[in-house]
């Protein structure tokens, strides 16, 4: 999978896929994370990239040009599944989409900052606008982060465990459930004797009863879902 990301702060992009897993899954070349600075696609003086608002008001926009020459430039080498804009009036990330963006082989992800990004580039390229929460970030940056991480981890190889994925929190609407490991006693405290038991059946049944347990303590709301 290719994820490629436009941004006017790629320097915020360096670190997150430099390490653990998402180094894994790009050393396996399992996915490949460009990152694209828009100030490279600017014809305007001194790298400029935003400009006022027409109609006056505070903060700056975007402008078109710089970000449809990026678009472009990318689209002649690679066919975008989804071009994504990251904006905090997206619809709100969850697990269900991160398993469906992980089934793309090309993305683009565009990170917004100032007031945003003129809307003429989202009426016309942008096929999903997605945020990561209802707060605000200063720019889309953290929230491509999250996504690509998100994604990335779900695709077949990235992970050592195979099904270790697949029992996260979320991915069957239920939180995940504990986990304990040596020492069995620690300053008195003691990790659960069914899962010292060597019995699985037992096991699964206390791991699953310990999800749901949790859920409705924690996140009611998953069990009323769908
Ligand atoms: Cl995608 N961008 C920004 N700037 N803020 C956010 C966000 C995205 N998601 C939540 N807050």
């Amino acid at each position: 999978m290719q994820i490629d990301i436009i941004s006017v702060v790629p320097g915020l992009l360096e670190s997150p896929f430099a390490h653990s897993i998402m180094k894994r899954a790009n050393d396996k070349g399992l996915l490949q994370v460009n990152v694209i600075n828009l100030r490279d696609h600017t014809t305007y003086s001194r790298a400029q990239v935003d400009d006022y608002p027409f109609g006056g008001g505070a903060g700056m926009v975007m402008m078109i040009e710089p970000l449809v020459n990026a678009i472009e430039s990318l689209q002649a080498k690679t066919t975008y599944d989804e071009i994504i804009f990251l904006t905090p009036d997206g619809k709100t990330f969850d697990q269900k989409m991160a398993n469906q963006l992980s089934l793309q082989q090309n993305l683009l992800l565009i990170c917004g900052h100032y007031k945003g990004i003129d809307q003429r580039v989202r009426d016309h390229f942008i096929t999903k606008e997605i945020s990561i929460g209802d707060y605000v970030l200063s720019g889309g940056e953290l929230a491509a982060a999250v996504l690509t991480d998100a994604i990335g981890r779900l695709l077949p190889g990235v992970l050592n465990d195979e099904t270790s994925a697949l029992s996260d929190s979320f991915q069957d609407n239920l939180l995940a459930p504990p986990v304990y490991s040596r020492p069995e006693t620690f300053r008195g405290w003691k990790v659960p004797e069914v899962l010292l038991s060597g019995n699985h059946k037992l096991i699964d049944n206390w791991r699953h009863d310990q999800s749901v347990l949790r859920t409705q303590e924690r996140r009611p709301d998953l069990l009323q879902e769908d």
